[in-house]
């Protein structure tokens, strides 16, 4: 993406353009599928994934300034540059947004994300969110086992997990 730092709810395009294709995202350890978010929870895909991956705990989130408490802070945290010990799982139900990730040599990946999109971003990957130019998603928020998310916010090198990355 380019890395100016404009608008965060604008696409962000390199000027000349720098696609990213999914395989390169999967080297970096992000997972995505399109599902058919109609169906929601009831949806034997989504049910298939689940099983496997184990993403036993699930809730849903909806960001938008009507709904969400704390809206701005919330928009500021998820913003800011991060990282997690666990995966993160975000399958968007409605609405649209963008997930940047860092690629191995640091530079932004910026992946817009709209409904049907399932992504799964690698623990210990920075990362940040921000929603788009229509202000709403609605997201499930997927676990392997019990929820406990820290925020780590940037530079945690020093962790030992991020070294394991
Ligand atoms: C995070 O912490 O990175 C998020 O979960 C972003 C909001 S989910 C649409």
């Amino acid at each position: 993406m380019d890395e100016s730092a404009g608008d965060p709810l604008q696409l962000h395009r390199a000027e000349p353009a720098h696609p990213v294709l999914l395989e390169q995202l999967h080297w970096l350890g992000v997972l995505y599928w399109t599902l058919n978010a109609d169906k929601d929870e009831n949806d034997p895909e989504l049910e298939k994934i689940r099983k496997e991956r184990n993403y036993s705990w699930m809730d849903v989130i909806t960001i938008c300034k009507d709904k969400l408490p704390n809206y701005e802070e919330k928009m500021k945290m998820f913003y800011e540059e991060h990282l997690y010990l666990d995966d993160e799982i975000r399958y968007i139900l409605d609405g649209s947004g963008y997930f940047d990730v860092r690629d191995k040599e640091d530079r932004w990946i910026q992946i817009f994300m709209e409904k049907g999109d399932m992504i799964t971003l690698p623990a210990r990957i920075y990362h940040r969110f921000t929603l788009d130019e229509k202000n709403y998603v609605k997201a499930m928020q997927l676990l392997v086992g019990d929820p406990a998310w820290t925020a780590y916010s940037c530079p945690a090198a020093h962790f030992e997990a991020r070294g394991q990355y």
